[in-house]
């Protein structure tokens, strides 16, 4: 069993990648038209994030997760997430570093600790790199006897 996770970043940042990686799947580009559900993961169009109005309901989406995951990808020039937003959920929320094969991952990561995200994994959906971490993360372990 896994923590549902909820993705949200800009359009191209890799979220719908990430949902293929993190599933197994063969990594193939499919452009988000609207709130995708599975068993475990929520992927979110790019343009939500980058819509006032559209990120209001991000807000209210991040509650049908338990996990709400923000990401930016290493060679991002900027971040769309201002400081200290975590606090607009009541969900753990971590920050995922796309793409580190392209740049150095510290100043995406550098972003999302300002955003308030305390957790900060960095993953290549191509290679799998940083997958089994991000998995381990939302696995739902059985208490110890
Ligand atoms: N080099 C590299 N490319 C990646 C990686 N992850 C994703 N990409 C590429 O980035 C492009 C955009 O990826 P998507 O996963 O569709 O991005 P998205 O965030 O879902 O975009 P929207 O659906 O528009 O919001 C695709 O061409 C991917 O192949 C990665 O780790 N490394
Ligand atoms: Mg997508």
């Amino acid at each position: 069993m896994r923590k549902k996770l909820i993705l949200m970043g800009r359009s191209g940042c890799g979220k719908t990648s990430l949902t293929q990686a993190l599933r197994g799947e063969t990594v193939t580009y499919l452009k988000t038209q609207a709130i995708a559900y599975d068993n475990f993961l929520i992927d979110t169009p790019g343009e939500y994030c980058e819509n006032h109005d559209l990120g209001a309901a991000l807000c209210l989406y991040a509650y049908e997760a338990d996990v709400v995951g923000l990401l930016i990808a290493a060679d991002d020039d900027y971040s769309l997430f201002p400081p200290c937003i975590t606090c607009l959920v009541n969900r753990e929320v971590i920050g995922i570093v796309t793409k580190i094969d392209k740049a150095d991952p510290c100043r995406a990561e550098n972003w999302l600790r300002l955003s308030g995200c305390e957790t900060v994994f960095h993953v290549n959906s191509l290679t799998g790199e940083g997958i089994p971490a991000l998995l381990d993360h939302i696995e739902i372990k059985e208490k110890q006897q």
